[in-house]
């Protein structure tokens, strides 16, 4: 009989172009890093996944490697189980003091590093078991609730060029005043057909990041408006800010720093709160929700809540709780959007467009190329797991760009000081 064993695991760091875009850690590098996983059988079948690209999660994936030799590619709590055993980071217990060294076990030490790793395996063994299955991994997951899922125009302020810039600029321009971000904002809808738009604030002065978010609601009345300062503001700029988008916002992501600081702001604004830096694993929902829950709409991300079941546990402790729920991203290629994708069709729950970074990537990983939006949604694929599979040309192309340049972490601050040597990071800024 065929054993589809696991026999081998296979992690391709890469590197490909991204655009000067400025947040409230700095300025984007021109290079961003990702890891391509494969996971190969026994039988010749290789699962992939693409997930952070940056060196300790590089680290992390190779320590837990060994984990999966051997293991069903059905057996995702088996793996679950053996990865938190290999990654978890020691911890001084009795035992250990009189000298035994022990793991810990699952759940007893649910670090980020452990939910990223299972996270990166278990969507390349789905995309295993849908080849085994015939089916795609939307339906390993219970079924589509909806065929296409939703995604938004994310907007950032941006210079034109990179400070060394490595290779021709991108064909974006600038974006600082409210004018260039109008222009890019039709740009990207009439490209993509997105409906709904997020503005990535907390770089500029907020007078200038409000006037840019009033601009949009101008030129496209009706359209669902989101602004994300990374929480760069203080709680009383935070209110001053929402106060000027009177009528404007359909939610407030992470306005001030820490989850007493958005209960701060909870408390005096009528605006729904979203976030993706408060609420990012269970310890963190607990709190918000034994607080009354201050933040009412958790934007999800499967890279690092555990993975694509966790996410739908996630969605089920949402609905529990009278959360909404979406998801955010980062800068990432055709692997990971699909997952997402096929995560978003599965839920029911999801309740508003979902973010995506993609059109400020013009590489690709995947056969085929760039994936194609049609009318602001991504059709969830029907062929077998996760639908894309990995153009071997691309992955190697984008190794080199990753042997050719000297960043291994991402560092946003480091690069914002190379333009402004006495740019701080202090955070919140205004
Ligand atoms: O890529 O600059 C960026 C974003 O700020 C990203 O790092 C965030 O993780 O998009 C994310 C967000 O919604 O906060
Ligand atoms: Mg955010």
């Amino acid at each position: 009989m065929t054993s589809h064993a696991i026999r081998h695991v296979r992690v391709t760091p890469i590197a490909f172009r991204d655009p000067p875009l400025l947040n409230a850690a700095g300025i984007h590098e021109p290079w961003a890093l990702r890891s391509i996983i494969e996971i190969e059988t026994d039988s010749g079948l290789i699962g992939i996944n693409e997930s952070y690209g940056d060196l300790p999660m590089l680290d992390a994936l190779a320590q837990a490697a060994p984990a999966l030799t051997g293991l069903s590619p059905w057996a995702l709590n088996e793996m679950e189980t053996r990865v938190a055993a290999l990654v978890a980071p020691k911890q001084t217990t009795a035992s250990e003091f009189l000298g035994t060294q022990i793991s810990l076990a699952p759940g007893t030490h649910v670090s980020k590093t452990v939910a990223k790793v299972i996270s990166a395996f278990e969507v390349a063994m789905m995309d295993l078991q849908g080849q085994l299955a015939n089916a795609p991994v939307v339906d390993l997951l219970g079924g589509a609730a909806r065929p296409a899922v939703p995604f938004s125009a994310y907007l950032f302020f941006k210079y034109a060029e990179h400070i060394d810039q490595p290779y021709a600029p991108d064909p974006w321009g600038e974006a600082l005043t409210p004018e260039q971000l109008v222009a890019q904002a039709r740009r990207m809808i009439d490209q993509y057909g997105f409906k709904s738009i997020k503005l990535k604030a907390g770089a500029l002065p907020p007078e200038q990041e409000v006037a840019g978010l009033l601009a949009l609601a101008q030129a496209f009345p009706g359209a669902p408006l989101r602004i994300d300062p990374n929480g760069n503001w203080s709680v009383p700029t935070s209110l001053q800010v929402v106060e000027q988008l009177r009528g404007v916002l359909e939610y407030y992501e992470d306005p001030a720093p820490g989850l007493d600081g958005m209960a701060a702001v909870a408390k005096a604004c009528e605006v729904p709160l979203a976030t993706n830096m408060v609420v990012t694993d269970l310890k963190e929902f607990r709190r918000n929700a034994e607080m009354g829950c201050p933040v009412k709409i958790v934007l999800s991300d499967h890279h690092y809540w555990g993975g694509l079941r966790a996410t739908q546990r996630l969605a089920l402790m949402c609905e529990t709780f009278g959360l909404g729920l979406s998801m955010h991203s980062n800068s990432h290629l055709g692997i990971s959007l699909m997952a997402m994708t096929h995560l978003a069709a599965s839920v029911p729950q999801l309740s508003y467009a979902c973010d995506t970074h993609y059109p400020w990537q013009d590489d690709e990983v995947v056969q085929g190329g760039r994936l194609r939006f049609e009318d602001g949604s991504l059709r969830v694929t029907t062929t077998p797991g996760l639908g894309v599979r990995i153009d071997r040309e691309a992955l190697a192309r984008l190794h080199d760009n990753y042997l050719n340049t000297s960043i291994r972490n991402r560092d946003d601050l480091a690069q914002m000081r190379r333009y402004d040597p006495s740019f701080t990071g202090r955070q919140p800024r205004y």
